[in-house]
């Protein structure tokens, strides 16, 4: 129920006019001119005044109701109250100004829990143990905080993966979308990844401020297969470059062949291709033996030399005079 103040002067001929609420001025009833200020009580048809943000009038207020006035805002902006509007559902006008706004749908909008937030997970991915750091813009599609009026609260992407070995950087999603990762060298295999999605909106009367969880696959393929990406020539993996990464591959070499292709194998290690060709080869072995000569002759090097195991000696004879030889280093 609406209060209307509305002061009326005589006109010069004694009489005077009033319009009801919402009409014309001048197409009203007359009045005894003798009282010169009165009042007015108007029903505003638009407005539920048990309930105000009950805008169809079921006793909930519910998104239904904040939908219902948001149906009937168009580009103008506001929308008078009709003269002719009879009082009965829907009651669009919520804040009873006589007109329907967006702040009549604000209003049953900032008293509805919080809804919760929503993305569409893009496909599965791809990627190489090499590959460096990736970064897919847009993967995570329809990124919604919920209804419009929630549209600014902050949103963050919580990721957790089942393998995180395979890993250099973990899989990160931003608010734009963009999914981030860097597969660590040498990792192969795949990752359940799972994401779901946070809004800062709270939880206060029912509300919801996390996504239902999601999930995809991040495949990582060891570009080199027997090929150490980090250190190319640590056969064995253990942080030295020594003998005995050379013997490894010589063992290799005496049991599979000359020139072995390293397609296919099962096992990402020992990496016996130093330089990554897809063959292993006494050139592999090669490659080891002249960095460990010519860091010895510059002195550099306080690692464990591979004199000191006594094999090196014969590989280096042999595998100089004649890399294609097959032959068994002397074991100590
Ligand atoms: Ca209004
Ligand atoms: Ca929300
Ligand atoms: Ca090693
Ligand atoms: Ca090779």
């Amino acid at each position: 129920m609406a209060t209307r103040f509305l002061v009326i002067s005589p006109t010069s001929t004694g009489r005077c006019f009033f319009a009801p609420f919402n009409e014309t001025a001048g197409g009203g009833v007359d009045l005894d001119p003798t009282p010169n200020t009165i009042t007015i009580v108007v029903v505003n048809p638009w407005h539920n005044s048990q309930l105000a943000l009950d805008v169809n009038g079921d006793g909930q207020v519910t998104e239904a109701d904040a939908v219902l006035v948001h149906g009937l805002l168009d580009a103008s902006g506001a929308l008078p109250v009709p003269a002719s509007a009879s009082h009965a559902p829907p009651f669009y006008d919520v804040n009873d100004d006589g007109l329907v706004s967006p702040a009549d749908e604000a209003l049953v909008r900032a008293a509805l829990p919080n809804a919760a937030p929503s993305f569409h997970l893009g496909p599965s991915v791809d990627a190489t143990d090499e590959g460096g750091p990736q970064g897919i813009d847009g993967w995570a599609q329809s990124i919604s905080p919920g209804p419009i009026n929630e549209s600014g609260q902050q949103l963050t992407f919580v990721v957790t993966v089942d393998n995180p070995t395979l890993f250099a950087t973990q899989p990160a999603i931003d608010t734009t979308g963009k999914l981030t990762f860097t597969p660590a060298p040498n990792a192969s295999g795949t990752a359940l990844v799972t994401v779901v999605l946070h809004d800062d909106g709270g939880t206060a009367n029912g509300g919801v401020d996390t996504s239902q969880p999601q999930s995809f696959q991040i495949n990582v393929v060891k570009l080199h297969p027997l090929h150490n990406a980090v250190t190319p020539m640590d056969v064995d993996d253990d942080g030295h470059v020594v003998a005995h990464d050379v013997l490894g591959i010589i063992n290799f070499l005496n049991s599979r062949g000359q020139s072995s292709s390293a397609a296919g194998e099962s096992s990402p290690s020992p990496f016996y291709d130093v330089n990554g060709d897809g063959f292993v080869s006494p050139i592999d072995a090669l490659t080891i033996i002249n960095h460990i000569n010519f860091i010895g002759t510059r002195g550099e090097s306080t690692a464990p030399i591979a004199t000191a195991h006594g094999e090196l000696a014969d590989v280096i004879t042999l595998l100089a005079l004649d890399p294609g030889q097959q032959f068994r280093p002397r074991r100590p």
